[in-house]
């Protein structure tokens, strides 16, 4: 094995498993004897409780618990603020369980633990909440008004936090501005519809004092910390395991859920084990949603098309409670100028309370809202200005030579300042301009439109702030007895494939196949110092650690096997798992020489009797350990990055609006992305390419609609439409790969790139299509048909 293991296609070493139906979830997890939990939850937006009586409930047989806000002790409280920011003024977050007000359909009011789900649910219902239904307002842009009926009496007008951040001197370049083009966009909220919902199940061993708890989480470490505060614990009494986890897309990153807390605290309490699996109506209104932003943006500009300033004022619904602060909001205001060297801006948002299901990131967090912004506001400006759509763009694109482009008084999501650190913007748009075929695209047009067809060409440029710290550790073992190498990280991946990335990172730095590397995570009883999954984060922020740490076992590799061979280090070789001294058929196995470094050797495989050839045991034991050895090759290493590195992409697309059904066609569907040097070229792809499914999801189809007083009414896959394969075009992608400067494997993120520029692409690709019989510019998503109805001419859907 002497190829190299990083950049190469190669298939996810996860996928027979869970392909054949072995992959082990929480619900699979054999608990004897575990009681199940169900949730009583809030049927109005806002209500004042005024009784619950659970006697019914607890009357019923098989019933064991029904708790409530006044018998979780110390849990009837407010959860804490995940991540402060000083525009926020007394952030209002949940309670697990709710006391004197609900504040969303959904949240919920009590949990019944009984001895299956069956007699649970059925209970549940025998809860009898007496509410007191008061008035909402759903519409963001009227619940900022004086009048509007607040979510929370504490926040006047219903604002949750208002912030504006300013580059350059926007005002002096407004002035000096030829031209204004104005706009006001809206993306509509989603849902990130995981095919396993959230799962939480837990166990308290009551002579250990050790708690063990199975959730589908993005962040294990994190949901320890939190329980061990809660319930008093110390770290290493409790134990977290994400198994394998159905997808999260964000979703499942925050904690603590109501469930994830009170299951556990249950399992302490009725000393029993308990399971809690979240069906898929109650992820529907139970579980965070991202999207709903309005932006007004504007552009300034000169005749010939040079942007000199941006300004943009959005409301970004945040639902009844702001858990992850204003994170979401932020991301959206610091991508706002795209890949374009804008030096002048002017961006506020005002964080809304509306009465609905709390609003945190999901997959592109406030990325695709902040692309459709400022692209349809690019293509609007070319068309006012008279330039093409391309030209436009390449005129303002950040120039190869200006990186790192810094934003001066934007401060990213983690607090520090946007700072574009490679790429090769002028580059990935003309790829995307060849790719898609813009210059034959004109006559293709003109014949369809003699035909009385509607064809249309879209493009977006997308930019991603990816691998935000503060840091992730990686841990590594080559086992002694078989040479297999084990590599840890605080991670939880669900479905990203980290098993095989990771390991083609670890199988170069060691000369091993990447078949012989297993890679954990997701278990804080196996490692836990790290943060999570998210951000598009774990390729630049674990992949860095892992390769540092699997730079020192080379080191450890070489020395020992130096040694032994009686050889200098500089003329060791390793691969195949075998360390040679070059040029010569002397080697020796890597769990001949982890045998051979630990001086305690009860093996009695054949690596150990040759080990003992090497360093001779005595009676029990080998030789001492030298100060500052330690036994074994085995190292753990962190990685901190300085701050976001900056992938990006542009996308491009040929629709077809079919005149019969209003449906759109894809002809084409191109995609140029760079996340730095690619780990995986295969698994990349697979990324881009669900990313840019959920996108299409997010464009044409998927939409959480609420009624007036707050009802969810598509809580289910009839009526919230998520694409079938049948709906997504094949995907030309093609990469750039500039590497980025900030770590040591010169790679950047790519979980959530693939959603970013979808609605701004179809949007532009539908306008484009329309522009010769109507002024529709689809400044909406999702884009139903009943929309493209609308702008076709009267008479001419069929
Ligand atoms: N990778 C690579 N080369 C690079 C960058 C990444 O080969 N230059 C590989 C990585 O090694 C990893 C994968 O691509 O195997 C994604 O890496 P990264 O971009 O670091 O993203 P994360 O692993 O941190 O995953 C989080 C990201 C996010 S934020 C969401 S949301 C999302 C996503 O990943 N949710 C997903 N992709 C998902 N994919 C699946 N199947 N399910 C989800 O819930």
């Amino acid at each position: 094995m002497s190829t190299r293991q990083f950049g190469a296609k190669i298939s996810r070493n996860i996928d027979p498993e869970l392909l054949r139906g072995e992959g082990k979830f929480t619900d699979d997890i054999p608990l004897p004897g575990a009681l199940h939990a169900a949730f009583v939850r809030s049927p109005f937006a806002r209500a004042r409780i005024e009784a619950i009586d659970t006697s019914d409930a607890l009357a019923c047989p098989g019933v064991v618990a029904v708790y409530t806000c006044d018998n979780i002790e110390h849990l009837d409280r407010e959860l804490p603020l995940l991540i402060p920011h000083p525009s926020m003024n007394n952030a209002r977050t949940q309670r697990p369980l709710a006391r004197e007000d609900v504040y969303y359909v959904g949240q919920p009011v009590a949990m019944v633990v009984a001895v299956n789900r069956y007699v649970a649910e059925d209970a549940a219902l025998l809860v009898d909440v007496d509410y007191d239904a008061l008035d909402v307002e759903l519409d963001m842009e009227k619940a900022i008004l004086d009048d509007a009926p607040l979510v929370h009496p504490s926040h006047p007008n219903n604002i949750a936090a208002d912030f504006t951040q300013v580059s350059g001197n926007p005002d002096t370049a407004i002035a000096a501005a030829e031209h204004v083009t104005k706009l006001r966009v809206q993306v509509d909220r989603s849902t990130a519809a995981p095919m396993e919902c959230r799962t939480v199940a837990a166990w308290f061993d009551h002579v250990s004092s050790e708690l063990t708890v199975w959730d589908g989480t993005q962040a294990p470490i994190g949901v320890r910390g939190g329980l061990a505060s809660l319930f008093d614990l110390d770290e290493d009494k409790v134990r977290v395991i994400a198994p394998h986890v159905g997808g999260g897309f964000g979703q499942k990153v925050m904690f603590p859920y109501a469930d994830e807390i009170l299951v556990p605290y249950a399992a302490i309490n009725l000393g029993k084990p308990i399971k809690y699996i979240e069906d898929r109506r109650e992820n529907f209104i139970g579980s965070n949603q991202e999207r709903t932003q309005i932006h007004t943006i504007e552009l300034y500009a000169t005749k010939s098309g040079e942007v000199l300033a941006l300004s943009d004022d959005f409301l970004h619904d945040t639902g009844a409670f702001i858990p992850y602060g204003i994170a979401v909001a932020q991301v959206a205001s610091t991508s706002i100028a795209g890949p374009y060297r804008i030096p002048n801006i002017r961006v506020r948002f005002r964080a809304v309370y509306t009465p609905t299901v709390p609003v945190t990131p999901y997959r592109g967090c406030g990325r695709p809202q902040a692309c459709f912004a400022i692209e349809r506001a690019m293509d609007q400006l070319a068309d006012e200005l008279g330039i093409d759509r391309f030209e436009i763009r390449r005129r303002n694109l950040i120039r190869d030579d200006e990186f790192p482009y810094a934003r001066d008084g934007l401060l990213f999501a983690d607090g520090l300042q946007v700072k574009h650190d490679s790429g090769q913007y002028l580059r990935a748009l003309e790829m995307a301009r060849e790719a898609i075929g813009w210059d034959d695209f004109p006559a293709k047009q003109a014949e369809a439109r003699a035909e009385g067809r509607y064809l249309g060409l879209g493009l977006a440029f997308y930019v991603e702030g990816t691998g935000l710290g503060p840091y992730e550790g990686g841990h590594i073992k080559i086992h002694p007895i078989t040479g297999k190498v084990y590599v840890n990280t605080g991670l939880a991946g669900q479905g990203q494939g980290h098993e095989t990335s990771f390991a083609q990172i670890v199988a170069d730095q060691l000369g091993v196949n990447v078949s012989d590397v297993i890679f954990r995570e997701g278990d804080t009883g196996a490692y836990d110092w790290g943060v999570a999954t998210f951000a598009s984060r774990a390729a630049v922020v674990s992949g860095n650690a892992i390769y540092k740490a699997a730079k020192v076992v080379r080191q450890q590799l070489v020395e020992a096997a130096a040694n032994m061979l009686e050889a200098p280090t500089d003329e060791i070789e390793l691969t195949d798992g075998y360390a040679s001294v070059k040029g010569t058929n002397r080697k020796i196995a890597y769990s001949t020489i982890a045998t051979a470094t630990n001086p305690l050797r009860y093996a009695f495989n054949e690596a150990a009797q040759i080990a003992t050839q090497f360093a001779p045991a005595s009676k029990h034991d080998g030789p001492p350990l030298a100060e500052g050895q330690h036994p074994g090759l085995e190292a753990t290493d962190y990685f901190s990055p300085s701050c976001a590195t900056w992938a990006y992409g542009v996308h491009a697309a040929i629709v077809e609006i079919d005149p019969v059904t209003c449906r759109v066609v894809f002809h084409k569907y191109v995609c140029i992305h760079d996340c730095g040097n690619m780990i995986n070229p295969t698994i990349v792809e697979g990324q881009v390419m669900g990313g840019l499914a959920q996108g299409i999801g997010g464009a044409l189809f998927e939409h959480i609609e609420f009624d007036d007083d707050g009802n969810l009414t598509n809580a289910n896959f009839v009526d919230f439409l998520i694409p079938y394969a049948t709906e997504i075009p094949d995907i030309e992608i093609q990469h750039l790969e500039t590497p980025s400067p900030l770590n040591p494997l010169g790679v950047k993120g790519v979980g959530e790139a693939g959603c970013i520029a979808v609605g701004a692409t179809v949007a532009s690709g539908l306008a484009d299509a329309v522009s010769h019989v109507s002024g529709s510019k689809f400044h909406y998503t999702p884009v139903t048909p009943d929309m493209i109805l609308e702008a076709l001419p009267q008479g001419t859907a069929q």
